[in-house]
Formats: C-alpha cells, sequence, structure tokens
C-alpha cells in the first residue's frame, strides 16, 4: 500500500515519523511537486492543486482536519481535480470536541458573567459591580449540531443555560430546543442571546452572519465564530456592533489567515481574536484515526467521516 502526505505545518517531519510507525505495512512518502508515482491513500492538509489532479489511482483521501472546505473549494475551482473514485474522509472529533467544548464555554461564560466589561472597568482602575445577566433569557444557539456542535451544545446546557441547536435534518439531543432546515432558521433565532457557528463552511452556509441573521437575535447579542470566516460578512459585523445590534464577537477564524495586521477587527475592542486555536489538529489522536481508517479501507470495510460531496460536508 502506498500513502502519500502532504501538510505545510512547523511539525509536518514528526507527523511523517508518526504515520511510519502507524502503518508499518505502507510505503509512506511525502510529496514533492512533480510526483506523479502511484498512491493508493492521500493524507494530506490543505494540499495543492498539483498533488491530487490527475490522481484516478487514489482510493481515498484522508484530510487531516474536520473541514473539507479547502479540498472542495480547489474542485470548485477547477472542476475535475478532485480523483474520480477517491472518498474523502475527513477527522471526526480526534481530540477537537472537547476542546472546541472549553474555548465556547469560556467564551459564553465571560460574556455571561461579564467578564469582557469587568476587564474594560480594570484599564480604568474602576471598582464597580455590574448586574449580572439573567441566566433563564441567555439563550444560547448552536449553528451545526454536528460532531463539535452537538459535543458543544451539550456542554453549555450543563451550565443551566437555555440552548437552541440547528442542523439541516431534524436532529434530537436531551436538554437541546432543536430546529432544522431553513423554514426553522429564522424560529431559532428569535431572541437567541449568544450566537455560536460551527456550520461546516459549504455554499448553503456562506455569509450566513450577516445583518439579516443579526437583526433575528436579541438585542445586544453576542457573536462566537469558530467555524471558518467566509461565514462571516464583516462588514455586517461592524455595523451591527456599531448600532449594538451586537454587544461583543469572538473570533477564531477569518477570510484571511494570519488576519492582516491592517485589519479593522484588531482595533475593534468589542472583538475578541484568536489565530484559529478554538480546536486544534492533535497528532497522536489523528495519526491513530486516520491509520485505523486506511487499515479498516485495506480490509474492504466501511468508515465514518465520509463527506458527501454533494452537500459540502
Ligand atoms: P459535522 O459535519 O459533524 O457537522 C456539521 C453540522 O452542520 C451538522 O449538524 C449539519 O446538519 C449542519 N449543517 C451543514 N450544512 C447545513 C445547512 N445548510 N443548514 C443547516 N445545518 C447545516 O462537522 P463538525 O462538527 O465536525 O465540524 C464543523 C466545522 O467546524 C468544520 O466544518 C470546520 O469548518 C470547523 N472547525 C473549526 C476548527 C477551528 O479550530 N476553528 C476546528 C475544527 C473544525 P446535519 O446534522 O443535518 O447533517
Ligand atoms: C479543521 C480546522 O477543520 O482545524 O479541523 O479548522
Amino acid at each position: 500500500m502506498k500513502v502519500l502526505f502532504y501538510m505545510t505545518h512547523p511539525d509536518a517531519a514528526e507527523w511523517l515519523h508518526d504515520f511510519a510507525r502507524a502503518l508499518p505495512e505502507a510505503e509512506l512518502r511525502e510529496w514533492q511537486p512533480g510526483d506523479t508515482a502511484p498512491a493508493d491513500f492521500a493524507v494530506v492538509w490543505r494540499p495543492p492543486r498539483e498533488m491530487l489532479a490527475g490522481r484516478d489511482d487514489l482510493r481515498a483521501i484522508l484530510n487531516l482536519g474536520a473541514g473539507v472546505d479547502a479540498i472542495l473549494g480547489l474542485e470548485h475551482a477547477h472542476p475535475g481535480t478532485l480523483p474520480r473514485n477517491a472518498q474523502l474522509i475527513r477527522l471526526e472529533d480526534s481530540g477537537m470536541a472537547l476542546q472546541m467544548a472549553e474555548y465556547v464555554t469560556h467564551t459564553v461564560l465571560r460574556y455571561l458573567r461579564r467578564f469582557d466589561e469587568y476587564q474594560t472597568l480594570q484599564g480604568e482602575r474602576r471598582w464597580h459591580v455590574l448586574e449580572p445577566h439573567p441566566r433563564d433569557t441567555f439563550t444560547v444557539g448552536v449553528l451545526g449540531l454536528g460532531v463539535l456542535g452537538s459535543h458543544v451544545a451539550k456542554a453549555l446546557a450543563s451550565f443551566g443555560l437555555p440552548v437552541r441547536g440547528y442542523s439541516r435534518g431534524a436532529r434530537q439531543i436531551d436538554g437541546i430546543t432543536t430546529f432544522a432546515g431553513d423554514t426553522q432558521f429564522d424560529a431559532f433565532l428569535d431572541g437567541v442571546k449568544v450566537l455560536v457557528n460551527l456550520l461546516p463552511h459549504t455554499p448553503d452556509t456562506s455569509d450566513v452572519l450577516n445583518t439579516r441573521t443579526f437583526s433575528k437575535l436579541a438585542r445586544g447579542a453576542y457573536l462566537i465564530n469558530v467555524a471558518r470566516g467566509g461565514h462571516l460578512v464583516e462588514q455586517d459585523l461592524l455595523d451591527a456592533l456599531a448600532s449594538g445590534q451586537l454587544t461583543a464577537a469572538t473570533l477564531d477564524v477569518f477570510r484571511e489567515e494570519p488576519l492582516p495586521a491592517d485589519h479593522l477587527f484588531w482595533r475593534e475592542p468589542r472583538i475578541t481574536i484568536t489565530p484559529h486555536v478554538s480546536a486544534l489538529t492533535l497528532r497522536s489522536e489523528s495519526v491513530e484515526q486516520v491509520a485505523c481508517k486506511i487499515k479498516a479501507l485495506m480490509r474492504g470495510d466501511t468508515v465514518g467521516g465520509v463527506v458527501n460531496l454533494e452537500r459540502g460536508y
């Protein structure tokens, strides 16, 4: 079995080393420009088009991340890039759900307990007690109830917060009020105090965080975007903060990453910025999951995390 590997990461050599240990039977090689030699599997993160184009020998492409938007973006820009018969398989959790729950609950609790405002008061050396937000109306709405969104929603509900979730197909999760499909989108948004985005980035979800969406939330709501920058219409966020429709936002993902030094978001104190770290791809968990899937595929078994190319996730 021949396995191609590609990732631009400072620790790429360590990843390759760990894959070699987890797949001792594989002929594993790091893809270099010009390498068109046969391969059965490609293990990749953000590969260049040349790596995949014309590789009709590939059985599967295993993406070293949960989101496959970068790979599908190659196909969208250059139809025919993805090998005809290869399955596209993504990471499922592999340690990301817990990290995402930590990041989102931390942020929601920061807003609930008004720590963002206490930070400002500290800068002004002011000792001032703020009225707490009432918990029973501090409704959190989670967009996307997949592997990550469902875990996040349950973690938030454990703090006694009212939690809603939104997905494409109907879902039932104990303690979460669920909504599904376009026809229930407005009912899901209605009066939400904190909107958390954990949707995949697809043509259907692009730009979903926009003026119309914000207008349905409770006045003075909060936004947490941990999915993709392409979900957010940036000017609409700045306008919503300026009008008071939104109080603050925490953003982990951006249309352009790294976020350019002259971007307006850096200068907006109500926006908290982190550099795409809400759920890091953990090496040992990810190598183990991908190696297990390759072995299962070699045995002819089916595996989880196969992307539906029509839906785009
Ligand atoms: P999943 O595929 O497991 O879940 C996706 C969820 O979104 C599902 O509930 C799905 O509905 C819902 N959904 C998709 N399209 C629509 C739509 N058009 N309308 C309504 N609901 C929709 O993905 P994960 O939970 O594993 O990951 C989610 C995203 O998080 C990734 O795609 C990635 O972009 C991002 N991410 C960000 C990271 C970071 O560090 N910032 C790290 C990891 C992931 P249904 O259940 O009906 O299918
Ligand atoms: C992912 C990511 O999609 O890290 O896994 O963003």
